[in-house]
């Protein structure tokens, strides 16, 4: 058995010298031409950007080194009693590009449980924010304050030679991927369960374990099991998506990994983004209260028409890259239909009937270039009935979980060298000039 640290000491020079091969090779040939719409277009379809973890298919959706959400169901190992893929082993996979053993995956989970608690500092912050601070606010504020401890950032200070940045930046992304279910969890319970005592870190249990059981519903297995899978799908989405993206640059300013991932945060906080999961599950309800008992087609395709009238978005729907149903919202879905308790609940059938209804509508809308649900369209519904209501908690859980991906990336630029990211702007009158020339 091997720790993570060894496995990333192998790859990583094998990876170096990939690149260095690239650079020198290729470093002049074109992979596409940049459109005066990319540069208006919110750079959609730019390829500009290194990203070694994910690659995202419109069509096919997304993979993981190469690995699809049902390959990784196969291959990744899950919770002693669970079935489904446990962030840890995510994490070795997205991190070092290998599938880990069983005995890998437990010594992360023990690592992580053994590094979990949160400083007193930070405690003493959350809880003297105001309960009407919406939670991702607070979120990000913790994992900033946690830099307090940045490996990163002290050893910066002291003064270290480039290479050693990356075993820096990963003692950093290891101890906040290990913190953000206390604090995550610590927010919730602040917020919605106040005066309750919160449950101690139990150093058998995995990462999402620890992180259901201090929200106060280890005793629901099949929460548990939804949440892991949840935690492990939405890890990553490539490299281009604001969370992610946002990480990266702040990243390469040699901003440690708290601080770049906070400001990843409060982009994942945005409605077009992570909050939309929050902002599904309230359009739902609002359609239900709407339309009472009389659930049909009809009325759910008048409702949606409604939404798009008066000019907002359909939460869940359409996506900067996909172009098919999200494989995450599939994966959510089945997770649904070997269980019977799930098929029968109201909100699950109430997103299960839009989806059977909004592509059309979106298709006779014409302005989406993707008609078909994302991620967050179903990662909602399923939480509500294991009674985590409170919806504007959700993107919480979807930034425990995207910290997969954007850490570990971020030792990889380190690794890898990356430089600072400072791509050129131009104004309309310098864009009119280069192609009035053309
Ligand atoms: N409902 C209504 N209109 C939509 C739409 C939707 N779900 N999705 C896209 N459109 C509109 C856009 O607003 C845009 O309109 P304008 O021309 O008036 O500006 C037009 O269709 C073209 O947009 P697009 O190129 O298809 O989509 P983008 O790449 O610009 O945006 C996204 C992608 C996700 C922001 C957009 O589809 C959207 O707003 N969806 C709803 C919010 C959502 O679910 N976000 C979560 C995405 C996943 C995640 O990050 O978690």
């Amino acid at each position: 058995t091997k720790t993570i640290r060894e496995v990333l000491q192998e790859v990583i020079p094998q990876k170096q010298a990939q690149l260095q091969e690239l650079k020198a090779k290729h470093s002049q040939a074109s992979l596409g031409d940049v459109k005066v719409e990319n540069v208006i277009g919110g750079m959609r379809g730019l390829k500009a950007m290194l990203w070694d973890a994910s690659v995202l298919d419109p069509i096919e959706g997304i993979r993981f080194h190469g690995l699809s959400i049902p390959d990784c169901q196969k291959q990744l190992t899950p919770a002693p009693g669970g079935k489904e893929i446990i962030a840890e082993s995510m994490l070795w996979l997205l991190l070092t590009g290998r599938v880990p053993t069983e005995a890998e995956t437990r010594q992360l989970s023990r690592e992580f449980a053994e590094k979990g608690d949160l400083p007193k500092h930070v405690e003493q912050l959350i809880d003297s924010l105001p309960k009407t601070l919406h939670p991702m606010t607070q979120l990000g504020m913790g994992v900033a304050a946690l830099n307090h401890d940045s490996q990163f950032a002290a050893a910066y200070e002291r003064g270290i030679k480039k290479s050693e940045y990356w075993t820096h930046t990963l003692e950093d992304c290891i101890n906040l991927i290990a913190r953000l279910p206390a604090l995550a969890a610590r927010i919730y319970r602040n917020v919605y369960k106040p005066g309750t005592p919160i449950a101690g870190i139990n150093k058998d249990l995995d990462l999402v374990g620890n992180y259901v059981n201090m929200l106060g519903y280890g005793h629901n297995h099949d929460l548990t099991e939804y949440l892991r899978l949840y935690i492990a799908i939405h890890g990553d989405h490539e490299g281009g998506n604001a969370s992610a993206h946002t990480a990266h640059l702040v990243g390469s300013t040699l901003s440690d990994p708290y601080l770049s991932y906070a400001a990843a945060l409060f982009a994942l906080a945005g409605p077009l983004h992570g909050l939309a999961n929050q902002e599904v599950l309230r359009w739902q309800m609002n359609m239900q209260k709407e339309i009472g008992d009389k659930i049909t087609h009809e009325n759910i395709k008048e409702f949606l028409w409604k939404t798009l009238k008066s000019g907002q978005v359909v939460p869940g729907y359409g996506h900067g890259v996909l172009r098919n149903p999200d494989p995450r919202f599939i994966a959510l879905q089945e997770f649904c239909s070997t269980r019977p308790e799930l098929l029968a609940d109201p909100v699950i059938q109430l997103v299960k009937q839009t989806y059977e209804v909004a592509p059309g509508v979106l298709k006779e809308h014409g302005k989406t270039k993707n008609p078909y649900p994302n991620v967050d369209a179903a990662s909602g519904c399923v939480l509500y009935h294991y009674g985590l209501t409170e919806f504007k908690y959700y993107t919480v859980i979807f930034g425990v979980s995207r910290a997969l991906g954007a850490l570990t990336q971020l030792v990889w630029a380190r690794a890898l060298n990356l430089p600072l990211e400072r791509p050129k702007s131009l104004s309309i009158d310098a864009i009119k000039q280069i192609v009035e020339k053309q």
